[in-house]
């Protein structure tokens, strides 16, 4: 593909030569956006344990443990018997010295490795086990964030996390570029067992947004159902959550369409996917609407109507493709789709990582990936006769990659609790 951009503005920091550029100039100023990771599972350094990096960590990570237990060399049971490092070199020999790292989580490890000089071979292990030993954390952390280019990066936190609780008790200064997300699963799941009235958790729940300050709480579940019913998950929802996350103006981000412990003798790895009924988000967005949702759904098939929906309600932000959808075609697809449907009114993607240095990979995807579905757009809009533009270019991939996300979750609008 090549066609002509035409710009007055070249005076544009993103700084490319505006006569005559081809998609090139478009991954070109994708690439060079900092981004905003909304969800990840990452923590700094002064979360301690909790804070996970190396290459162990990253052979170990629980999409990779799914794809080696397929091979069946080694029973669930037997893998989970050994040590971090046994695990590590168990996937390392199957998943790639002995087979090609073909799929995305195995060739994400081929990026971060190589992205550090570092070779899969024989002794490759030893070396990259030798390398990030030898990484001053601190410093690591603020060479892999420039190298993913994310500005900053947010954790998923959860208040009844004993290890967690005690860091943000003690008052640890959080490294400015790690903010805060509300986990709300355990409390949801765990409500009867803790607290005996809404007020209660109400009362909780405002403490913890005091403490961590969170861009937004966000929730986990199959279906939506649950916000409809009469069960005690229902009415903490009702009664506690919604209202807190309005009157705090916070948004809440629906992660929906997981089927938990499918198979729960491979750990982490034991979730499923199922489609979910989409009316649910649909009453949500309605009777609700002084609450804002960020929202995402893991079943394909739910990504036209989560687009249809957000047509129709503003205060919904469709987010990322989650997990299973995390994936090069896969993530193609849905953004092409979403810029059809909602221009670039949505967050395109966050990367879910656990470890440390796989935002190296994720990112990278990611870039490459929007940066096509939006360039095969873009050269269809110069084909209708729009006048390219760097500038508004440069903008759109700011909104996408982060800008969306930031002005959705900055805008703070305290209502009194009825
Ligand atoms: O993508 C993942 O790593 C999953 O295990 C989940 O963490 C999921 O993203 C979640 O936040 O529940
Ligand atoms: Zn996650």
């Amino acid at each position: 593909m090549l066609f002509r951009i035409i710009s007055e503005r070249s005076s544009e920091p993103f700084r490319f030569r505006i006569s005559s550029v081809t998609d090139e100039a478009i991954h070109a100023i994708f690439d060079s956006v900092a981004a905003v990771d909304m969800h990840t599972h990452l923590f700094p350094p002064q979360f301690g344990t909790l804070a996970l990096s190396g290459v162990d960590e990253l052979l170990t990570y629980h999409y990779l443990e799914a794809e080696f237990f397929r091979l069946r060399t080694m029973s669930p049971a037997q893998y989970f018997a050994l040590d971090k490092g046994a695990r590590a070199e168990a996937i390392w020999d199957a998943l790639f010295l002995r087979n090609a790292p073909i799929s995305e989580a195995a060739m994400g490890v081929v990026t971060v490795l190589t992205s550090f000089g570092l070779e899969v071979n024989a002794s490759g292990l030893t070396r990259a086990r030798e390398f990030f030993r030898s990484c001053e954390p601190i410093r690591h952390y603020s060479e892999v964030l420039r190298l993913a280019k994310l500005d900053s990066v947010i954790m998923t936190n959860d208040p009844l996390d004993e290890h967690e609780a005690r860091v943000w008790h003690e008052g640890a200064v959080i490294a400015p570029r790690f903010q805060a997300a509300l986990r709300l699963d355990r409390i949801v799941k765990e409500t009867r067992q803790r607290w005996t009235s809404s007020a209660e958790i109400r009362a909780f729940l405002e403490q913890w947004f005091v403490a961590m300050q969170p861009r937004y709480a966000a929730l986990s579940l199959e279906d939506l159902h649950v916000f409809f019913e009469e069960s005690v998950g229902g009415r903490v929802l009702r009664e506690a959550v919604l209202p807190v996350c309005r009157e705090q103006g916070v948004p809440l981000a629906l992660m929906v369409g997981v089927r938990r412990g499918v198979n729960p003798a491979i750990g982490l790895a034991a979730d499923g996917v199922r489609r979910s009924d989409m009316r649910h988000l649909n009453a949500l967005c309605r009777e609700y609407e002084g609450n804002r949702f960020l929202a995402t759904y893991l079943s394909l098939e739910n990504q036209q109507e989560l687009c249809v929906t957000a047509r129709l309600f503003a205060n919904l932000m469709p987010f990322g493709c989650w997990w299973f959808l995390n994936n090069c075609s896969i993530m193609e697809r849905v953004t092409q789709h979403r810029l059809e449907m909602l221009g670039t009114t949505f967050v395109a993607q966050h990367s879910d990582a656990r470890v440390l240095e796989q935002v190296i990979y994720k990112w990278k995807t990611t870039r490459r990936v929007v940066a096509h579905a939006y360039a095969r757009s873009y050269e269809r809009l110069v084909e209708a006769g729009y006048p390219a533009n760097g500038a508004i270019i440069h903008s759109d991939a700011d909104k996408l990659l982060r800008g969306n996300f930031e002005a959705f979750t900055s805008v703070r609008q305290p209502e009194r609790l009825s």
